[in-house]
């Protein structure tokens, strides 16, 4: 931390911040800690579950397997605080988009069992088709330090892969069971003109059984931020336990010139002025084809993904522990900061740091079981914000909370250009869920 950064009255200080932290998270550790469900293996221990036995299908439901010794305050696998295991990273899932380029593809998650996300971008019937490969495998993921959750993923994460691709553009999704015991669909919101394709049981292929595989094919439309996730019944259960994700479909700048109508919410003559600034909006929402993009006043966007959800440890069909990305507090700061204002090598936990002279987005996703809604609170700004992500234009301008209920999602724009330096807080406003883990923090720099 810096020494004028530390003089700043408008900036929470990282200490006291890191002290917040702390104080929520030991109590909630502590609280799960004592529930039956939850697995306490810790998951130093724990790691071949990552590789491929996940594959294999051993964790599909570890709700008994209790291998840790709940009178160590540590779990016998270090102090809370720190998140152990490497499979998921939060930070970076934060920023990772696949758009089907597998020239561009991340490390596998699967070691031996090593696939592509990312099967390819090429053009069919003067189509533009992006191919992504999906398993479903049971995985234990952290959601607290030291303490992992039986889930039931999209490739091993959860929240699964964020698919990115453009307006009028084939998705193609070679699906995969890799359960042992268990069906899975993926059903995707999205303007689906073949029913067939909408990942419910009983029309089309229904309910893909275990080891079974089929491929479903979309329609990139309409423009938004959109969700996918396994239709199998309970659907509650099979949400809950994890098979989520968002899918970006970008607009197209051509597409909205033509027919700016679609794309805002304008009832007065359509003019080449109005057009073009439609036009202008669609360039600043595409990253697959203005990846570049700086707008005016900004060196450029910088993007990010956030999927609310909560863990029911105890599985009584109540939360126990909320976050955004899975973890909670992992975008807070933690005790192993260093005050310095640099993250020490291996940190896991620190806040998302962003830059003062860049414009802000959100992907905004709530993805939450057994709560009617959840919610977004930025401390000390106000954004603009865009329902679905379907609208070039926003819905509800200068806000600092919305509210959104199972499945809605949403764009958020802001930028912390005035704002000094510093930490600012952002969290869910039902002050319970910021208590049981959605709770975070942004690092203008
Ligand atoms: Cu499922």
């Amino acid at each position: 931390m810096s020494s004028d950064r530390q003089e700043s009255d408008s900036a929470i200080h990282e200490d006291d911040a890191g002290t917040v932290t702390r104080g929520l998270e030991e109590r909630l550790v502590d609280s799960v800690k004592n529930h039956d469900g939850v697995s306490r293996r810790a998951v130093l221990g724990g790691l071949a579950i990552a590789g491929g036995s996940a594959i294999a299908g051993t964790g599909a439901t570890r709700s008994d397997d209790d291998t840790g010794d709940s009178n160590d305050e540590t779990m016998g696998f270090g102090a809370p605080g720190t998140y152990t295991e490497e499979q998921f990273d939060p930070h970076g899932f934060l920023r990772e988009f696949n758009t089907g380029d597998s020239t561009n593809e991340r490390p596998s998650r699967f070691g031996e069992n090593d696939y592509n996300l990312n099967a390819g971008v090429y053009e069919e019937n003067g189509q533009t088709v992006r191919e992504f490969n999906f398993v479903a495998v049971p995985v234990e993921q952290e959601i607290l330090p030291g303490i992992t959750f039986p889930m039931w993923t999209f490739n091993g994460q959860v929240p699964g892969p964020t698919i990115r691709v453009e307006e009028g553009d084939l998705v193609r999704v070679n699906f995969t069971n890799g359960f042992p015991d268990m069906a899975h669909t993926i059903h995707p919101h999205l303007r689906n003109l073949n029913p067939r394709m909408d990942g419910i049981p009983q029309n089309g292929p229904g309910l893909i059984d275990s080891g079974e595989s089929f491929t479903y094919e979309w329609q990139a439309q309409p423009v938004g931020t959109h969700l996918y996730h396994c239709h199998m019944l309970p659907l509650k259960a099979h949400v809950h336990r994890g098979m989520y994700g968002s899918m970006i479909v970008d607009p197209k700048p051509e597409n909205v010139r033509e027919n700016p109508r679609q794309y805002i919410d304008y009832h007065g003559p359509i003019t080449d002025e109005v057009r073009e600034m439609a036009a202008e909006r669609a360039r600043s929402r595409n990253m697959i084809s203005h990846a570049d993009y700086s707008p005016e006043g900004f060196d450029g966007i910088d993007e990010m993904v956030m999927v609310m959800n909560g863990f029911d440890t105890n599985f009584d069909g109540d939360n126990e522990v909320y976050g955004v990305n899975t973890r909670g507090f992992c975008y807070a700061p933690a005790r192993t900061d260093a005050y310095n204002g640099e993250w020490e090598a291996g940190e896991t936990k620190h806040p998302i740091e962003i830059d003062g002279n860049e414009r802000q987005r959100v992907h905004l996703l709530n993805t939450i079981e057994f709560d009617f809604v959840n919610s977004f609170h930025c401390h000390s700004q106000f954004f603009d914000y865009y329902d679905a992500g379907t609208t070039l234009f926003p819905n509800r301008k200068t806000i600092d909370t919305v509210l959104m209920c199972q499945a809605q999602r949403g764009i958020l724009e802001f930028d912390y250009s005035n704002h000094e330096p510093g930490l600012y807080m952002f969290h869910a406003h039902q002050s319970e869920f910021a208590e049981l883990g959605w709770m975070s923090f942004f690092e203008v720099n």
